[in-house]
């Protein structure tokens, strides 16, 4: 198992060099996301600043707009992204259509993300995150999208919380990492993370419980009794994060107004479901494996239910 402290970088780097025919290029290819992270990271933490120096109208003292902080996230991951020459293409929750970048003709991969998932929270100050998904280059258009989340080759989020996390698999291990903000560097912190077999926390938005299926229902509310505790901070990084580390469950179902939840497939359930399952646990749409899932839009939404496999276990009996 490597090293505690060991730093991101050199942690891909030996990690690529455990495949001899690698090319370089994924570990380039993440190496850009990293950087993108650590620019929106420093956005983040000056948030409530830029807010107080900008006034009602949007102009901050210089005169300049004040960009919404999602917007500043998705300017930072096209242009890493871009410049890194490693992505064929990019499709991101904030923009319509995919954009396949002047310099990534040659790049082997494409990559789906949400640059700012949690936005809603950014006012309140509550952990906010960044999710990608990376998937090999297939045709050179949109098809590059629609591959199921099993063919990812590698997935990861970066939480924005009271410390900078990136957990990341390449479906090898799931590895996490904490921004030392005194070097600049992200250190290995969690390595080879597992999710507990079984959690005793419940995490949903309950206030949609009156719009759900009966069943499903009868099984959130079997939680009380039973003694778990409820979670939820409304930003799904922050509470993936939680469930991973903790343990049970996470879900965003579909309810009677939204028949698909809310939650997209490729730039929240996918990769989040990636990561769960390469820790151990398990992730479905209440009808099959998220990761089974053939996307058939970029933008198409999926129910979530991910966590501790015998938390979905038990779920799947009831809901399946
Ligand atoms: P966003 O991508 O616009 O931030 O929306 C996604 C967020 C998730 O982070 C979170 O799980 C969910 O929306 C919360 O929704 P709700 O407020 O309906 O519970
Ligand atoms: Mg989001």
């Amino acid at each position: 198992m490597a090293q505690l402290g060991m730093d991101l970088n050199r942690f891909i780097l030996e990690e690529e060099r455990k495949y001899p025919s690698a090319t370089g290029s994924l570990s380039l290819a993440l190496t850009a996301i990293e950087s993108a992270s650590k620019i929106i990271e420093s956005k983040v933490r000056k948030a409530g600043l830029s807010n107080i120096l900008g006034t009602t109208d949007n102009t901050n003292v210089s005169g300049d707009q004040v960009q919404k902080l999602d917007v500043i996230a998705n300017d930072l991951m096209i242009r890493y992204i871009s410049d890194s020459g490693q992505f064929h293409a990019l499709a991101s929750e904030e923009l319509d259509d995919p954009v396949f970048p002047e310099n990534g003709r040659d790049g082997k991969y494409v990559i789906s993300f949400d640059p700012l998932d949690g936005s809603s929270n950014i006012n309140v100050n509550v952990s906010i995150g960044t999710i990608f998904s990376i998937h090999k280059k297939i045709d050179g258009t949109v098809n590059d999208f629609l591959q199921e989340g099993h063919k990812q080759v590698a997935a990861g989020y970066i939480i924005y919380g009271s410390s900078t996390v990136l957990v990341y698999t390449t479906g090898n291990g799931v590895n996490g990492f904490t921004l030392d903000p005194s070097v600049g560097m992200f250190l290995l912190s969690h390595p080879d993370m597992k999710i507990p077999e079984k959690g005793k926390i419940y995490s949903i938005n309950e206030a949609y419980a009156h719009k759900w299926e009966k069943n499903l229902k009868a099984h959130i509310d079997s939680y009380k009794e039973k003694g778990y505790s409820l979670r939820y901070i409304g930003s799904m990084v922050s509470d993936v994060h939680r469930t991973l580390i903790k343990g049970g469950i996470f879900a965003y179902p579909a309810d009677s107004k939204n028949k698909s939840g809310k939650l997209r497939l490729l730039y929240e359930a996918s990769p989040m479901a990636f990561v769960i399952e390469n820790a151990g646990g398990r992730s479905t749409t209440g009808a099959e494996d998220t990761l089974n899932v053939k996307p058939d839009s970029i933008h198409q939404r999926v129910p979530v239910f991910l966590g501790s496999r015998e938390d979905i276990n038990e779920l799947l009996n009831v809901i399946g």
